[in-house]
């Protein structure tokens, strides 16, 4: 359970992290399984439903940038990890009893050339009828400076939200020369293999290219109030109430107000934060190809 200090610290900064929280067999079986569904990206040519792949991947040298929202349908281990009570007891107190996994996804920021992920609010992605909604992340390695941490802005979960679009489309990526914000401030979520992260939906964030020779991968689940409704709409109202992790389902949204800018038009590059950024044309952080290109 979480602390009135801790709790009064993700009001006020919009981030906590918890270290050590998954353990022992529980993380052995999530670093190996993981390593099972990378391997069987052998063969695999193209991005699908499950694996979002580096450029630099081929079916003989499978590189694997991220594994997508599939992955909690397909495999039970990961499915039943987004209802661990270890977890969920934990937001009750931030976001209340009734709970709704929303989505989430698998990042790998592979050892030497794990890709960036550029500046952005999560709720430019999934506006809401209410901001209680936040993303936990659980580090399958051991993560500091090195390996690519998670990198906040304390306190921007309490300001605008900021354009996330370039060209007239949904793009995923702030611009960070047109905003006020000073991204020498941001703190990196560090901690031991098993730690988790929590940042509020709101909060400025991103990530650094891994240039170290450790992967940092990072499994991150998106999850809401029972009553923050998609401003997107419910495609599907039984898959929808599906993804309930505690409480009832209900009807009533509750609307408190909160900025939103809806992600329309939709980014050219649909399926992922890393294929969507790819329309931004404009970068924060280094990519392992200006990496190769400045060191020759
Ligand atoms: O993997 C990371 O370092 C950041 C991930 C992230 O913010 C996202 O995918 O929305």
């Amino acid at each position: 359970m979480l602390t009135d200090t801790q709790v009064e610290s993700y009001r006020r900064d919009g981030y906590l992290v918890i270290p050590r929280l998954i353990d022992g067999d529980r993380l052995a079986e999530l670093r190996s399984l993981t390593d099972h569904i990378v391997a069987e990206a052998r063969g695999v040519a193209t991005n699908d439903e499950l694996y979002d792949l580096e450029p630099s991947h081929s079916a003989a040298l499978p590189r694997v940038r991220r594994l997508k929202p599939a992955i909690f349908k397909r495999y039970p281990f990961f499915h039943d990890l987004v209802r661990e009570p270890r977890i969920t007891s934990i937001l009750t107190r931030l976001i209340g009893p009734a709970i709704r996994h929303y989505g989430g996804k698998l990042n790998m920021k592979s050892a030497g050339f794990g890709s960036p992920v550029e500046w952005h609010q999560d709720w430019a992605f999934y506006p809401h009828t209410n901001d209680d909604v936040l993303a936990t992340g659980i580090y399958l390695d051991d993560c500091d400076l090195g390996n690519g941490p998670l990198l906040v802005l304390p306190g921007t979960h309490l300001g605008p939200t900021y354009s996330h679009h370039a060209d007239g489309r949904f793009c995923g990526a702030m611009d960070p020369q047109a905003c006020d914000l000073d991204f020498e401030k941001a703190v990196p979520l560090t901690g031991p293999a098993g730690s988790m992260t929590i940042h509020h939906a709101r909060l400025v964030h991103g990530s650094a290219l891994n240039t170290s020779n450790r992967p940092r991968r990072l499994l991150l689940h998106e999850y809401t109030a029972a009553d923050a409704w998609p401003l997107m709409g419910v495609a599907d109202f039984e898959e929808f109430n599906s993804r309930m992790v505690l409480g009832e389902p209900n009807v009533e949204p509750r609307v408190r107000t909160a900025p939103v800018r809806m992600p329309l038009p939709a980014a050219d590059h649909q399926g992922s934060i890393y294929e969507n950024q790819r329309g931004s044309g404009r970068r924060f952080f280094e990519t392992h190809e200006q990496r190769v290109t400045h060191a020759h």
